[in-house]
């Protein structure tokens, strides 16, 4: 396949204008945003993301579970598309690149080739998957696993906010519920550019991450039960504490991922505390142990001490403990293909690189079971994501853009 030349770059200037022009939409309240997935603002950041791609001629589709796709005719019109995309959902603090990058380097790369009057065989096809984030409706990644057949629409359908809101109900509600079969696109490949969210590229001062694995991920939902009672006429020794329970084990959550150091990490995010009341002893907790792990024994091994912890830990306090699996993914290694795409765009573009495993979990991760998918990646200011202080610079965002571009024209092959 003919490789496109090192001059062919994206308009950095205008990627990071579109990246500032999304940010506006369900701003947060530092900096960054809270455009949540299947709530108002994320309608009105589909709806900017739709009117941009149909300015640059795209057709539009979109499916039952809300994934969008823009679409740039091929000249092969029998061919598989090459897809490229991420997710504009954003954490409730999230920042503004987190998943948008990926969607807007996609749309940047297709108002280059459109400049420039650049044909390709294949057609090339930018996408927004819905609810990467998995905060409003757990687990991550729901709509790509639903694409990749990884879960039933109807079991994602079912899924609850905190409020008690199905994701069904409220995709109708947001006017974003398609009606294409969800896994009914086939890829000729798929390329993800996300920020690195973690620190590993400043540090060695590298441009572009090659990704070739990602790691995986398991969200274990911990139930501590109790028993409510006054805080301060209740003698210590009568106490039944859930709160105290899940202390300890959050306690033995951190040993266990230090156990398997230097790869391993464990945390709860999500934690909830009922009655959460301040003179009630907690008589109900529950709360979401994240393991992580580049190796499946390792996450296997640190959900099985968990069990067993919490439990010896919910014995001797006389509390209840229940465990729920409500999330997880295996190890994922990416296509060699793609990846050899992915490093040779950045070789000939002269961008520094290095391997790199994702930490974070993406859409690709599941797309991944279904097409040839890689990832590329860009620094992250400090590691830092997941918070409204994420911050890129307008070069890694160029630099990670043209890296995408490069390996995706390479493989939807250029034409004349
Ligand atoms: O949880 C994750 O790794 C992703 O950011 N949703
Ligand atoms: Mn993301
Ligand atoms: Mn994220």
């Amino acid at each position: 396949m003919a490789a496109p030349g090192e001059n062919l770059r994206i308009d950095g200037q205008r990627l990071w204008d579109s990246l500032m022009d999304m940010a506006k939409i369900g701003p947060g309240v530092a900096g960054g945003n809270n455009r949540q997935t299947l709530t108002d603002a994320d309608a009105e950041g589909r709806a900017l993301f739709q009117s941009w791609c149909e300015a640059a001629g795209c057709t539009m589709g979109l499916d039952q579970m809300g994934n969008m796709f823009a679409q740039r005719a091929g000249t092969d019109p029998d061919a598989l598309p090459v897809y490229v995309g991420s997710h504009l959902d954003t954490q409730p603090t999230g920042g503004k690149y987190d998943g948008v990058l990926g969607v807007l380097g996609g749309l940047e790369i297709l108002r280059t080739l459109n400049d420039l009057d650049v044909k390709t065989k294949h057609p090339i096809v930018v996408t927004n998957f819905t609810n990467e984030e998995g905060t409003r409706f757990a687990p991550a990644m729901l709509s790509s696993g639903v694409f990749a057949g990884i879960h039933t629409q109807d079991w994602a359908y079912a899924k609850t906010d905190a409020e008690g809101k199905t994701f069904g109900d409220e995709l109708a509600r947001i006017g974003w519920r398609g009606d294409e079969e969800v896994g009914a696109r086939k890829m000729h490949a798929f390329f993800e550019l996300h920020i690195e969210q973690g620190p590993i590229l400043e540090a060695e001062g590298k441009d572009i991450g090659v990704v070739t694995h990602g790691q995986g991920l398991s969200w274990t939902q911990v139930t501590v039960t109790g028993k409510d009672a006054h805080t301060g006429s209740t003698p210590m020794p009568m106490r039944k504490n859930a709160g105290l329970g899940m202390a300890r084990i959050l306690e033995k959550v951190d040993e266990i991922a230090w156990s398997h150091a230097p790869h391993a990490v464990g945390a709860a995010g999500h934690i909830d505390v009922y009655p959460n009341s301040r003179n009630v002893i907690p008589g109900r907790v529950v709360f979401t142990v994240d393991f992580r792990s580049p190796d499946l024994s390792v996450i296997e091994d640190m959900e099985a001490q968990l069990k067993v912890e919490a439990q010896k830990i919910c014995d001797d306090m006389g509390l209840e403990v229940a465990f729920e699996k409500v999330g997880g993914f295996d190890p994922v290694a990416f296509d060699e293909g793609c990846v050899t795409a992915v490093r040779n765009a950045a070789e000939r573009l002269g961008y520094s690189h290095m391997e790199l495993i994702s930490g974070a979990g993406h859409d690709a991760c599941w797309v991944n079971r279904v097409a040839p998918t890689a990832m590329v990646m860009c620094p992250c200011v400090d590691g830092l994501s997941h918070n409204e202080a994420e911050e890129i610079t307008k070069d890694w965002a160029a630099a990670g853009a043209d890296v995408l571009l490069h390996a995706v024209v390479e493989t939807a092959e250029i034409v004349g």
